[in-house]
């Protein structure tokens, strides 16, 4: 009898037993790996709007420095309707380099004064900072995307929301705002406007 007890405490674990075992491991792990993405996410966007009002302070500096120069290619005229351009390096607006004070051409350069108005770290890839390629420069947030930065450019001292669900929201009262479009990488267009209300909870605005 004291055998038979004995060998029943030694036997090991049932083929049950283990499969309880093993899904809890996997539930403590997987509970564990959302919450450290919930964390690097939160750490990120963090990163995103420091960014975002890194760019609209950059811009307004600029602005001030430049008696009301936009820090945009020549061909945007002020009085122009108001654009939204991304801080990619192959963006047509060349925005982050006029910022940085590395426009390609001396000859027809916005930044006069010859000064940077905007720091951030240096990657080797696009993501999460300020990107070179050649002499191209773009800044990328923390999931690889460009931010949107939208420009008064008919000085009118506003610009429409993007996330607006109607024209007639009231505008915000600001001559530049820029935002990332967060963990999911969605939630703009190319003209500024929020098309997919689902893609903008993540998110990141200068201006919230
Ligand atoms: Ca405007
Ligand atoms: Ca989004």
């Amino acid at each position: 009898m004291k055998l038979s007890s004995s060998f029943r405490r030694h036997r090991g674990f049932t083929l049950v037993e283990l499969l309880v075992v093993i899904s809890i491991i996997v539930t403590l792990a997987s509970v564990a790996f959302v919450t450290a993405q919930s964390s690097i996410n939160k750490a990120r966007a963090r990163q995103a709007q420091k960014d975002c009002t890194d760019i609209v302070q950059a811009v307004n500096n600029f602005i001030m420095d430049h008696q009301g120069v936009l820090p945009l290619d020549p061909m945007y005229k002020v009085g122009d309707k108001d654009i939204v351009v991304t801080s990619a390096y192959d963006d047509k607006s060349q925005l982050i380099s006029i910022l940085l004070n590395r426009e390609n051409s001396d000859l027809d350069r916005v930044n006069t004064q010859r000064k940077p108005y905007l720091s951030a770290t240096t990657v080797d890839t696009p993501r999460g900072g300020l990107y070179f390629s050649g002499r191209e420069v773009g800044l990328y947030d923390p999931w690889g995307k460009p931010y949107y930065v939208m420009i008064d450019v008919d000085g009118d001292g506003e610009i429409q929301d993007p996330t607006a669900k109607k024209n007639l929201d009231r505008p915000i009262i600001q001559r530049v705002i820029a935002y990332g479009t967060g963990p999911d990488g969605e939630g703009s267009h190319g003209d500024g406007k929020i098309s997919v209300q689902a893609s903008i909870e993540d998110n990141v605005y200068s201006w919230k």
